[in-house]
């Protein structure tokens, strides 16, 4: 095309730094039913939390209805919410966890 011939109306900037990734932060919602030490589980297992960290980011989740689980780029932040929302279900668990993008 016109661009490859070398007529090309494209212009590529040239950037010496590069641009880091969007980072998205994975909530864990509270809910009635879903069992404590179900959500310590979760939390040491797919967030690599220590077991006094993962209680008190529960403990927060249960009394302020919502807290960050992990930060991670999208596709790790999407996997951790499909792996987590399956094993919940599996489970018989309604846990609900979401992926939403840092400001
Ligand atoms: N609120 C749940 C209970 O009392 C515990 C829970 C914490 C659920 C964090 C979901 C998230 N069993």
């Amino acid at each position: 095309d016109a661009d490859q011939a070398g007529q090309g109306r494209t212009q590529t900037l040239e950037r010496t730094q590069t641009q880091r990734p969007r980072l998205y932060r994975v909530l864990l919602l509270n809910d009635d039913y879903t069992p404590m030490d179900f959500v310590v589980m979760i939390l040491e297992r797919y967030f690599r939390k220590t077991e006094q960290d993962a209680e008190l980011i529960m403990l927060a989740v249960h009394h302020k209805g919502q807290g960050v689980a992990g930060v991670y780029t999208r596709d790790i932040a999407e996997t951790k919410v499909a792996q987590v929302t399956a094993h919940a279900r599996r489970d018989g668990h309604p846990l609900c966890v979401v992926a939403e993008p840092e400001v």
